[in-house]
């Protein structure tokens, strides 16, 4: 733990900080808005993370103080299995998430002094928020004294955040957990699984932040939240199709074991227009990912970006989660020849990822920092690094 991080926690709570717990954001490569439909997803873990210092008490207070205390002020709240949350929007509602799933789900009765600090950018599509559970979690499990395995974490953390009314899926929490340095994460579900894909060295991910902020708890919620009905639509009315008896019932099964063209073509006829995009986007994603996993082991950079493209695109017509800014910072990597780029996160606003050479990665960065609509703070734009995944120290 670094001193700067103690001597907060002195000046804080009068006393040392015992341990230290720090979770990842991500950055998610390919897979997008089809998690929460049980397909397989390719994030990856990065440097920047959530950490928290902390000391368990005696009782069940849990105390936080966050070190960027003038935008998240001091919150105090008591562990159990009915935590009221804060106000829509409130930084503490995402320690209250697992705090209440370790109460209802382990009995854990213990609280804690915590102080919360980080470099994962918010509401940027970069999944502090999940950093925020994972690395709460992680901390009060250790308090509690359980002894959990990572995908019993994954699973919990990713149910705890639905505290915050949005209906999301398990990519966050399970590459925030799973993480392995110099590697991608494919995160399966139903059970979830984590399993590490290397990334060649000469891959470079380059990350640039728009100036649009997307707020989950904001607009971004309903907008999310009707993805995810218009999705549980989509199958329901294909699965209702008389051509689509003796399919099988969820999606991951129908992208295993009917073909692409098959599902688009039996869709694009049963749904409304909506509907059939909607369907269209999950199941070309769903087969991009399978793609692109195989082109990274085989170190296909060019088909890596390819698909990165087509799945920015299927957001953007067939999803419609981009927005002017993302479109923008997405055609000015490629301009400046990366071979791919696409929105990463949720979307409505956020950040994009490219894909270049290592050797090529400055001159993306340039022309993404240059443009009018990246976010004008010095980590706009960043090199991403596969990190490893959250961890427990002192
Ligand atoms: P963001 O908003 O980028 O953290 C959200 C969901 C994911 C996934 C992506 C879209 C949360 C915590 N996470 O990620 O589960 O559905 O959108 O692929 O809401």
């Amino acid at each position: 733990m670094e001193s700067a991080t103690r001597d907060a926690f002195e000046r804080a709570f009068g006393r040392p900080p015992v341990r230290a717990a720090r979770a990842p954001g991500r950055v998610n490569l390919i897979g997008e808005h089809i998690d929460y439909c049980g397909l397989a997803v390719l994030p990856m873990a990065i440097e920047r993370a959530v950490r928290i210092a902390f000391v368990a008490r005696p009782d069940a207070r849990v105390r936080l103080v966050n070190a960027d205390g003038a935008r998240f002020g001091p919150r105090e709240f008591d562990l159990s299995t009915a935590i009221d949350p804060a106000p829509r929007g409130d930084w503490s509602n995402y320690a209250r998430a697992a705090a209440q799933a370790l109460a209802r789900e382990h009995g854990a009765r213990c609280g804690i002094d915590a102080l919360v600090a980080g470099d994962v950018p918010p509401a940027a599509g970069l999944s502090s928020s999940s950093a925020l559970v994972v690395a709460c979690t992680l901390a009060l499990s250790e308090a509690n004294g359980i002894d959990a395995r990572r995908e019993m974490l994954m699973d919990l953390c990713a149910r705890a955040e639905h505290y915050v009314g949005v209906e999301s899926g398990g990519m966050d929490q399970a590459a925030s957990l799973g993480g392995q340095a110099g590697c991608a994460v494919l995160v399966e579900f139903d059970p979830v699984r984590a399993t590490p894909v290397p990334i060649p060295a000469e891959w470079q991910f380059v990350v640039a932040r728009s100036a649009v902020g997307v707020e989950k708890s904001g607009r971004a919620r309903e907008a999310y939240n009707a993805r995810v009905a218009e999705c549980r639509a989509a199958l329901a009315g294909v699965r209702a199709a008389p051509a689509a008896r003796g399919w099988p019932s969820t999606w991951r099964a129908l992208v295993a074991d009917i073909e692409e063209q098959r599902l688009l073509a039996l869709s694009s006829t049963t749904l409304d227009g909506l509907l059939s995009r909607r369907f269209r986007h999950v199941v070309t994603e769903g087969f991009r990912v399978q793609r692109a996993v195989r082109a990274l082991e085989r170190a296909d950079a060019a088909e890596f970006g390819r698909l990165m493209d087509l799945s920015h695109a299927s957001l953007r017509d067939d999803f419609e989660v981009s927005c002017p800014e993302l479109e923008a910072l997405t055609a000015a990597a490629r301009a400046a020849g990366a071979l791919g780029a696409r929105l990463t996160g949720a979307g409505f606003g956020g950040a994009i990822v490219a894909l270049t050479r290592a050797d090529e990665a400055g001159r993306i960065e340039s022309a993404l920092r240059a443009h009018p609509v990246a976010a004008r703070d010095h980590d706009a734009v960043f090199r991403a690094s596969a990190a490893a995944g959250a961890s427990l120290g002192s």
